[in-house]
């Protein structure tokens, strides 16, 4: 029986250590990285001749099971897979430590409450870690080609028609931005452009409406300066979708990013025929950004095939555009030429 209480408890401190390391080190957030510590500390006993009794208990060396094939193991592809796997691991454990402290308690001093309790709480510590995970993953996305379709740009064309034409030429990101029809008419064509960038692997983005995001089950929203605020914004967006914002200036871009932004979007880096209220942010903010925020950067405004690859050098790691690519009759040749110039100039720098 001591075997069993060690080998869990072992268990259940490594898969928690590792939980720890991902909130600490991938997601950067204190608040979880610190409930699993104390999860962990409060699990480990700290009762002395009971730590020596587990410890010459123990028979690593003639464990049956320690070296038996488990498939799957050994293809963890990804940390998401990493992390189920381990809060599966510790989950397990606890319900056998839980067990076996029903029966033994009273010898061994465990409790088999605290056990049930730990366990509840790694039920949701795994829920927000992967859906956290899914959006970093996403935002990992938002690079190369991110095409805008316009309604005001779209010369009778269909919104679908044109994402795939920009998606066959290499967009990895398209958003969906009208600002003249009503959410009710634009839902159905939301909903056909999020289908379509699924079946790509493309992310989907809703401009302006939060509701029209979540109605059509975006993988994220954009918002400007005079939208809503990114920190009301992230509170009502589910955890496993990315918000973009725009900034025109350092001091913006840096506090978007503090407030929550999983990507930045800086312009209007040039003149624009698309959008009459903007501000300037040229080449030179950029690389000022570029050294101040993590998150995905993605240069907007002006942006067409004479002067993509300054701001790729510059260091955006992707580019919006709607009138290099709506402006052409040929939505796809056009998608071709941005994206083979944003490749180029990304394995010069
Ligand atoms: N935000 C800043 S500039 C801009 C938006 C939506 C318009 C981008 O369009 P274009 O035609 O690529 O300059
Ligand atoms: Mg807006």
């Amino acid at each position: 029986m001591l075997r069993i209480v060690d080998a869990n408890l072992n268990r259940i401190g490594e898969g928690l250590r590792l939980l720890e390391d991902v909130t600490r080190f991938v997601l950067n957030d204190a608040d979880l990285s610190e409930e699993l510590k104390r999860i962990r500390h409060d699990l480990l006993p700290k009762n002395k001749s009971l730590q020596r009794k587990l410890l010459s208990a123990r028979r690593a060396d003639e464990d049956v099971g320690a070296f038996l094939d488990v498939e799957s193991e050994g293809e963890r592809a990804d940390t998401i897979s990493v992390v189920r796997a381990n809060s599966q691991r510790v989950q397990q454990s606890l319900r056998v430590l839980e067990e076996i402290a029903k029966i033994h308690g009273e010898e061994t001093g465990l409790d088999w409450d605290k056990f049930k309790h730990a366990r509840f709480a790694l039920y949701t510590i795994e829920q927000k870690m992967v859906l956290r995970l899914t959006r970093r993953h996403k935002a990992e996305k938002v690079r190369g080609l991110y095409v805008i379709v316009d309604a005001e740009s779209l010369r009778g064309r269909k919104e679908v028609d044109v994402a795939r034409q920009a998606i066959q030429g290499g967009a990895r990101v398209i958003q969906l931005r009208d600002k003249v029809r009503p959410r009710g008419m634009l839902l159905p064509i939301a909903r056909e452009l999020r289908k379509v960038c699924a079946e790509s692997d493309a992310v989907f983005i809703v401009n302006d409406y939060l509701d029209l995001a979540l109605a059509s089950d975006a993988d994220g929203l954009h918002v400007g300066q005079e939208d809503l605020p990114v920190s009301d914004a992230r509170r009502m967006l589910p955890e496993d979708r990315i918000l973009g914002c725009s900034a025109a200036t350092l001091e913006e871009a840096v506090q978007e990013e503090k407030q929550g932004a999983d990507y930045v979007a800086i312009g209007s880096m040039y003149a624009t025929p698309s959008k009459s209220d903007t501000r300037p942010a040229g080449l030179k903010t950029l690389r000022q950004v570029r050294k101040k925020i993590s998150v995905p950067l993605v240069a907007i405004g002006g942006i067409n095939e004479d002067n993509v690859a300054d701001v790729i050098e510059a260091g955006a790691d992707s580019v919006a555009v709607i009138s290099a690519v709506l402006g052409a009759d040929d939505v796809k040749k056009a998608s071709q030429r941005l994206t083979k110039i944003i490749s180029k100039s990304r394995s010069k720098g």
